[in-house]
């Protein structure tokens, strides 16, 4: 019979699903709870290369966890709620509920078609009520502890949909007027409007989701990203006068307050409420006014961009005194200031800062050094050094002068974080609703924890409304309701949640999904969270995994769950590019369909063509060049039942071959090297071919491939070799420490110089192996009674134990 992958595949995926073989086993006393989570998928209607990736090699490693003795939770769900949802609905002329409904079942099949380990009695769906229920119970939760709010945020506003957009559907067009920020859908350039919003304080742990990284487990650039994405800013206000106008002062928030000597300016956003009180002193109110509206049109990611030309403008007539020099200076208005952070107002230093250079530059405003070590003519100087220029505190190191000047003027020493708090609000239908309730008396109120889920009304028009409401609030008996407190006539909020908060907490609900009663059970969670193990992509560095801590770290504050970090380990697996070597997608038309390449080769084959590409955590541009190999692998594999004889003939070499790889496949596993794991098996193989083999020996190497590929593992073991059993419910081999060693030496024992014993022992063993070995020893044993006291250790040729 010829190897057929699509025969046998369907087959035993059938045969798992039936024995469901799968499924979570935690009773097994002696066999420790493991569960290794991968991101779920975003309901987008078909699973890509990206996925197919991902989830075949965290099956390996699941299947290989299994088989050295854990009780292992390998799950899946899908993250349903969400934008493209909706926009996919309105071009498909469906519903978001039923798109993503259809689109569940249809990843759900690609992903069985996968033979992964998955355990599907867990699934979940974050869009589903029973799900969603408790994603409301968490927010409740949280409100009641004071971390939620409502908040005033800039939102992009389209005015002519007169919408909310998501940063998403914010494009940027060339016009007229140089680059803008447009509407996705009808192209009028983007308007920045503030709106209230509903909040999360994610900020009240800024220091704790800092500090904390450092007790976890996860690669370098995922912390790095996660710091400065939290971005703590030692630093120091400091007020600055407004000449002859003594009633208003202007902070400022400087980490240099060691340049102060050197700010020759002072910068307001063109959104700082000062502007208003001193309108009557600028004598150039017209250009300052079209300025402001200019700069509203800009998003903050394009007023952040460092190399963006720096506009601005002065306000004629006004002047703010440097508190250090008492010297006048001219306050400007420039967009590079964020009003967002800090206090919307800067002491500009040109000498010593980049952007304040440029800015200088460009509008000729005097450029003064107070550090000495640049050369200031060409290019600022940004370093720290000695003060110059700077009255009693020159000479000094700015360190040192960072706490002096501060004393000096009055200033306050300041931390601040980048981090901003979690605007959780959105305008949308497919998402969770928020489970207040507004009433005219009692003002917002949150549903009680008896009456949820809120359930996402049924709505034939989920478009967003005009005026920036959500759509919910089309469905105007759903939003009628009584207050929770007098029971009076009230409103519910038709805002729904950012979808990160689905997905911030999926992972609790895996331990007991279909609990209707609590999010999940304590006794569950305990037996398998923290998370020991979580493999997903760099996307996810920041947002999803800083929210999935925070929340985390909010449940524990409320003793709801019992641990304050969700994912001890974390791995970041590579992006597959196109054949063209850019990102898959549809407007480049360079995705490779998954679905027609496991038509075509079967699943083992294309799981074996992932693993064998290389280090798990980098990028690979898709290719077939290695498909062929594998092909011929598992063909040869396929054939080699040939080669299985029952007699004294069998080749005893054979075992020391086994043996040998039993090690390096499974170090290589257990170390996440699988494309050194496939090439192992593959030498394998190699020096088997001209042996002959028992049954037991052949099935070794079937446990050694069942991770790999598990189906033609599955057939061979039981169709060939006749076992009964799965092979996914056996043991990783064992291999003999002593059999492994192919260059030994002699090795003389003395104790106290004289010669007691002579073993064998591997070449080039460590001192530190080397006296485990010996300890052991019987001879030894009987002359060492007294203890040791010194060892002296000649690599390969002897060891002297004083006592
Ligand atoms: C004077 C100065 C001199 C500054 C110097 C830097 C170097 P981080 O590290 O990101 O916290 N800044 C403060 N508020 C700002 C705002 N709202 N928009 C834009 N820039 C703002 O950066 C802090 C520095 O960024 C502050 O220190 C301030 O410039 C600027 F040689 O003050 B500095
Ligand atoms: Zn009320």
């Amino acid at each position: 019979m010829k190897y057929n992958p699509n025969k046998i595949e369907k087959k035993w995926q059938r045969y798992w699903e039936a024995k469901k073989l799968y499924d979570t086993k935690d009773s097994a006393k002696d066999r420790k709870n493991f569960m290794l989570l991968a991101e779920f998928p975003y309901t987008s209607g078909n699973l890509h290369m990206g996925h197919w990736f991902t989830y075949s090699i965290a099956d390996i490693y699941a299947r290989y966890l299994r088989m050295k003795g854990h009780n292992v939770m390998y799950p899946i769900g899908f993250d349903a709620f969400g934008l493209p949802a909706e926009n996919a609905a309105i071009k498909n002329k469906s519903t978001p509920n039923i798109w993503t409904k259809k689109n569940i079942k249809n990843m759900a099949k690609q992903l069985k078609s996968i033979g992964a380990a998955f355990d599907w009695s867990r699934v979940v769906d974050t869009s589903s009520p029973d799900y969603y229920k408790w994603t409301q119970w968490i927010f409740i939760k949280l409100y009641e502890k004071g971390l939620v709010y409502r908040g005033e945020t800039m939102v992009n506003w389209c005015p002519k949909d007169k919408t909310v957009l998501a940063n998403e559907q914010v494009i940027t067009r060339s016009t007229s007027s140089g680059q803008a920020a447009c509407c996705e859908r009808c192209d009028t350039p983007v308007e920045q409007k503030k709106l209230t919003q509903w909040m999360f304080k994610i900020t009240e742990f800024a220091d704790v989701l800092a500090n904390d990284l450092q007790n976890l487990n996860w690669p370098e650039d995922t912390k790095i990203a996660q710091i400065n994405w939290i971005g703590r800013s030692e630093g120091a206000t400091i007020n600055f006068e407004i000449s002859k106008f003594r009633n208003i002062e202007i902070p400022v928030f400087t980490t240099r307050p060691d340049t102060l000597f050197g700010a020759t300016y002072l910068v307001l956003a063109p959104e700082h409420p000062v502007i208003k009180n001193l309108e009557s002193r600028v004598k150039n109110l017209e250009e300052v006014r079209q300025y402001i509206e200019k700069a509203s049109h800009k998003t903050e990611l394009q007023r952040k961009e460092e190399a963006g030309e720096k506009t601005g403008v002065e306000l004629k007539g006004v002047k703010a005194i440097n508190p250090a020099t008492k010297e006048e200076i001219p306050v400007w208005v420039a967009d590079y200031v964020l009003e967002s952070y800090g206090t919307g107002a800067i002491m500009a230093v040109p000498a010593h800062d980049k952007r304040d250079y440029e800015f200088a530059k460009k509008f000729n405003l005097p450029i003064k050094e107070v550090i000495k070590g640049g050369n200031v003519a060409e290019e600022p100087y940004i370093d720290a050094g000695k003060l110059i220029n700077s009255g009693k505190f020159d000479g000094i190191d700015s360190e040192k002068a960072k706490r002096e000047i501060t004393n000096f003027v009055g200033g306050k020493k300041e931390t601040l974080y980048r981090l901003r708090d979690w605007i959780l609000s959105r305008q949308r239908y497919w998402g969770v609703p928020i489970p207040m309730i507004k009433c005219s008396k009692c003002g917002y109120q949150p549903v009680q924890e008896k009456d949820l889920p809120v359930k996402l009304p049924k709505l034939i028009d989920f478009l967003p409304v005009r005026g920036g409401k959500s759509p919910l609030a089309r469905a105007e008996k759903w939003v009628k309701t009584k207050c929770p407190k007098c029971g009076g006539v009230a409103e519910r909020e038709t805002d729904t949640m950012d979808t990160f908060v689905d997905s911030s907490w999926y992972f609790i609900r895996y331990t007991d999904p279909k609990n209707s009663k609590q999010l999940a059970d304590e006794k569950q969670m305990a037996k398998w969270l923290p998370v020991p193990l979580y493999i997903g992509g760099r996307e996810h560095n920041t947002m999803h995994l800083l929210y999935a801590r925070f929340i985390t770290k909010a449940l524990y504050n409320l003793g709801v769950v019992k641990f304050s970090e969700p994912f001890l380990s974390r791995r970041n697996h590579g992006v597959i590019m196109g054949p063209d070597g850019k990102r898959m997608s549809k407007s480049r038309g360079n995705i490779v369909d998954p679905d027609a390449e496991v038509a075509k080769y079967g699943a083992d084959m294309v799981r074996m063509n992932f693993a064998f590409l290389g280090p798990f955590e980098q990028d690979y541009v898709w290719n077939f060049s290695n498909i062929s190999g594998i092909s011929r692998f598992l063909n040869r594999v396929w054939n080699f039942i040939s080669k299985i004889k029952e007699s004294p003939k069998a080749d005893t070499k054979a075992d020391r071959i086994i043996n040998k790889y039993v090690k390096e496949v499974g170090d290589d596993i257990k170390d996440m090297q699988f494309n050194t794991g496939v090439s192992g098996l593959m030498k394998l193989l190699n020096e088997l071919e001209n042996k002959w083999l028992t049954k037991k020996q052949y099935g070794t190497f079937l446990k050694l491939l069942a991770p790999f590929a598990p189906h033609i593992a599955e057939e061979l073991w039981q169709e060939v070799l006749g076992n009964k059993n799965s092979i996914h419910l056996e043991e990783w081999p064992q291999y003999d420490e002593s059999l492994l060693f192919e260059d030994k030496v002699q090795l003389i024992i003395q104790v106290n110089g004289r010669v007691r014993d002579t073993i064998e022992v591997k070449k080039g063993l460590s001192e530190e192996e080397t006296k485990k070995i010996v300890f052991e020893s019987e001879k030894v044993k009987k002359h060492t009674t007294g203890g040791i006291k010194k060892v002296i250790y000649i690599q390969d040729k002897l060891i002297n134990l004083v006592t």
